[in-house]
């Protein structure tokens, strides 16, 4: 049915490809073949799997760039307003399937390698992921990436072209070992150099002041350093759309390629040593989640991208309007967290500095411009750096931030005469032996918005962390619910699931999350929740099969799947889902005949590498499995299970298989979760505290379908207050004494049995995250999760309530909250006859 020589017609009406990029199975199998032999210059004869990998992915990328050019110059000639979504984290995952599903050209390639007797899933696995984030927030990021292109926002994600990723994690004896992530070892296929677009960027050494031509006071930076930023770019397709996003990262190198002189004189090591430390700025991502890394090098990473990311913008605003007074009709920059806010000076300074602008104009167009995403609220994790270290790395932002400063300061004083604690609050430098720049509140200075990523935590922010900054500007804040891409995290990872929804409802949920509710029409269809019952079963025997491949364990899939997946953080409370689980290996030891739900306890996570109380639970949840899982009390009832190496892969793997979600971090800690949302669209229960996006999922899907326990934000609050006294639980609660005294006992490690002592002495005395206080509740709720497991018909109704209900947590709707509340922008279509 396919015709070769005219254009093939997509079902949506969208295509028309030249013949070289055609997508008939014919002509895709002939550009694959020849990718195979004249890029990877290899006959089939001789090929390795990876050979047919990168085939493959340039066969695809070739099929992006007719709509990427298309979506760009369309932008251009229209005169759009363009979105970029500066973060210092891009957690994209796997490229290749999702580009094939955005283009539907899945099923076509799965044909065209099966005739070439090729194993398609082995190939995508030979792609090796970009881990360029360590969690929610960078996978966030990926998720809007997605989300912008199919909604056609016009929108540029910029970053930073990381060439050690997030590191792979490795278990020895159970304890985390860190591997480097050379992910680009290899080779990248999706990106392209574009080198004639590099930039410079000026570190260190100092400032002075000068009048110009025409009298003007002006101030030049004299920089002891300057590094090249080189663009690389990676086209992000959108769903069922010819628009294509881009995503630009930048990778550092010296200016100076050899230092002649120390060349000449036979010193080599010197004369390359320059053209090195430059490269250390793009080196490696720091591992760390919510944890902030107050190191000089971290700090010239965010001003390296920032930078780049601004003179960039700023360089193609020019070419089209030829000037910038109105810059923030062009572009909104979205900062996501504080990580890239020193944007707020670097923009001022390029705007007076080196474009001339008055200061007030400048401001003018920097507030309008920057909007900011504050993703925590825990205190340890604001960003805060010393002044001194700013001023060495940064002297001319450190200028214009004092004067910043001074200015806001001024207004603050005359709006609360004679409150000087408040201005002294509100200050952008804490003062202090050693001061320090709050990012924070620059960033909350230099925005037109400020928003939080969840209904709880925007309310927190308002009332705590950013109290002030509210009282002074209350309409500048924003709640913005999180979201996560439906295309990736059930289309593409749960298949099943996917079909089974299209052949009911059909499929415009792809890209209208909400139609999901058209299911509840069948949630007393006994067939259909049965077929719904099959689907998750071939998930868990799918992911019984990856699980005793990675650890030798046997897991039954008949068990209930209870799964916690995430960074592991003591605010997560890992530990809680522990103490659960050392109850119930209690009861059966006390009881080995109990009547007992079987469960297996599925974890993943990475602990960052120099957090030792996270690697040490790590070693926890592997100690209890290796007792628990061969303990013949047990009789395989109960199963630890710990994944190593969770990444955007993994996840896909297990996030389709679990029956029960836990989201147990103390409430108030978790700014929003987005795990949460993944496991609530695939049909998994939610077992939970009151705190984050939970909050919402709860409301969305029905109390009735959730399990909630724990104390509340304000409960938490008023009991630290009060004077907490975790001891209070161990003396009143017999089954949490043995639970403890199982972990101090050395029950779990024979050949060390002090390994456990101070993390209990810990729970005792301080317990910061309160996990003794909500031990019985949560061990009760779990009762109940078993109750409901039991009574399958409710719980096959609950699962498929859960995503019948999930629409509200697709990232389209956060982008098109974003884009109508915050940005200002339009969908912009792309049509492939543009002229360009
Ligand atoms: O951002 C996610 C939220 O869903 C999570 O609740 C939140 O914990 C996460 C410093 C962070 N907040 N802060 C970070 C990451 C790296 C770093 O160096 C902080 N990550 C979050 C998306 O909103």
């Amino acid at each position: 049915s396919y015709d070769p020589t005219t254009s093939y017609l997509e079902p949506s009406g969208l295509v028309c490809e030249d013949e070289r990029t055609s997508v008939t199975p014919e002509t895709l199998k002939r550009a694959y073949e020849a990718h195979l032999y004249y890029s990877q210059g290899k006959t089939s004869a001789i090929a390795t799997l990876r050979d047919h990998y990168m085939a493959l992915a340039y066969m695809v990328r070739d099929r992006l760039l007719q709509r990427w050019l298309a979506s760009l110059s369309t932008y251009q000639q229209q005169h759009v307003k363009v979105v970029c979504y500066l973060s210092a984290e891009f957690l994209m995952g796997r490229h290749l399937e999702n580009c094939l599903i955005n283009l539907h050209l899945h099923d076509r390639v799965q044909q065209v390698l099966d005739e070439l007797g090729l194993d398609f899933e082995q190939l995508l696995e030979k792609e090796e992921e970009p881990g360029l984030g360590n969690g929610g927030l960078g996978r966030l990021a990926a998720c809007f990436l997605d989300s912008m292109a199919t909604l056609d926002i016009p929108a540029v994600g910029y970053g930073i072209r990381y060439e050690f990723g997030i590191f792979h994690q490795e278990l020895h004896n159970g304890w985390q070992i860190e591997i480097p992530d050379n992910w680009l070892r290899f080779g990248n296929p999706w990106e392209l150099e574009r080198r004639e677009q590099a930039v410079e960027i000026k570190l260190g050494g100092h400032t002075e002041a000068y009048h110009d031509a025409r009298g003007r006071y002006c101030v030049s930076w004299i920089p002891d350093r300057v590094i090249r930023a080189i663009p690389y770019d990676t086209p992000v397709p959108g769903y069922d759309t010819n628009n294509v996003s881009m995503l630009r990262l930048w990778k550092a190198e010296g200016t100076t390629e050899l230092n002649l002189e120390a060349f000449n004189s036979g010193n080599y090591d010197d004369a390359v040593a320059d053209k090195m430390s430059s490269e250390t700025i793009s080196k490696v991502l720091y591992p760390n989640d919510n944890t902030p890394q107050g190191r000089e090098l971290r700090l010239e990473q965010q001003y390296f991208f920032v930078s780049a990311s601004l003179q960039d913008i700023i360089r193609r605003h020019l070419m089209n309007h030829g000037h910038l007074e109105r810059l923030h009709e062009a572009i909104a920059v979205q900062l996501n967290d504080t990580h890239p806010s020193v944007a707020v000076p670097e923009l001022m300074r390029l705007l007076i500095d080196e474009h001339h602008l008055t200061w007030d104009n400048a401001w003018t167009i920097t507030q309008r411009t920057f909007a900011y995403t504050n993703h925590t609220l825990l205190p340890e994790a604001l960003e805060r750096w010393p002044v001194g270290m700013f001023q060495r790395t940064l002297p001319r932002l450190m200028e214009i931030i004092y004067e910043i400063n001074w200015r806001f300061l001024a207004n603050v004083r005359a709006w609360y005469p004679g409150d000087d604690t408040r201005a002294r609050r509100l200050s952008l430098i804490e003062e202090g032996a050693e001061p320090q720049v709050r990012m924070a509140h620059l960033a909350c200075v230099g925005s037109h918005a400020i928003n939080g990523v969840a209904a709880l935590h925007t309310q927190l922010l308002k009332q705590e962390t950013l109290r002030d900054f509210y009282e002074l500007w209350p309409e500048k804040f924003f709640n913005m619910t999180n979201g996560v891409t439906p295309r990736r995290w059930l289309l593409q990872s749960n298949p099943r699931l996917a079909n089974l929804i299209s052949d009911r409802i059909g499929n415009d949920w792809i890209h209208d999350l909400r139609q999901l509710r058209r299911l509840e029409d069948s949630v007393n269809d006994r067939e259909f929740l049965q077929r719904w019952a099959e689907v998750k079963h071939q998930n868990k025997v799918d992911l019984s099969r990856y699980i005793y491949q990675q650890t030798r364990i046997e897991v039954d899939p008949h068990s209930l799947f209870d799964v916690q997946v995430k960074r592991i953080h003591e605010y997560k409370r890992q530990l809680l889902a522990v103490m659960h689980i050392v109850t119930l290996y209690n009861w059966l030891k006390h009881n080995p005949q109990l009547n007992l739900v079987p469960r297996t306890f599925i974890f993943a996570g990475k602990a960052a590498p120099g957090y030792y109380r996270a690697k040490q639970i790590v070693k926890l949840i592997n100690a209890v499995g290796s007792i628990i899982n061969h303990d013949p009390d047990v009789q395989g009832r109960l199963k630890v299970v710990f994944l190593p190496n969770f990444n955007v892969s993994l996840g896909q793997r297990i996030y389709p298989a679990a029956d029960l979600s836990e989201q147990i971090s103390t409430a108030g800690k978790e700014a929003s979760g987005t795990g949460n949302m993944k496991f609530t669209m695939n049909g998994a229960l939610t077992i939970g505290t009151y705190d984050g996006a939970n909050i919402e999922i709860r409301e969305e899907v029905g109390p009735e379908n959730f399990f909630l326990f724990g104390l509340r934000a304000e409960d938490i609050a008023r009991r630290q207050s009060r004077g907490y006294r975790p001891v209070e639980f161990w003396s009143s609660n017999a089954e949490l004494r043995a639970v403890l005294d199982r972990f101090s006992s050395g029950h779990f490690t024979p050949d060390q049995p002090n390994l456990f002592q101070d993390l209990v002495s810990d729970l005792l005395q301080r317990d910061e995250y309160m996990l003794m206080a909500d031990y019985q509740s949560y061990i009760d709720c779990q009762r109940e999760a078993a109750a409901a497991y039991r009574d399958s018909d409710r719980w096959w109704r609950m699962s498929l309530l859960n995503t019948a209900r999930s629409g509200k947590f697709s990232s389209d709707r956060t982008i098109a909250d974003y884009s109508e509340q915050i940005w200002e922008v339009k969908p912009v279509p792309v049509s492939l006859s543009t002229s360009f």
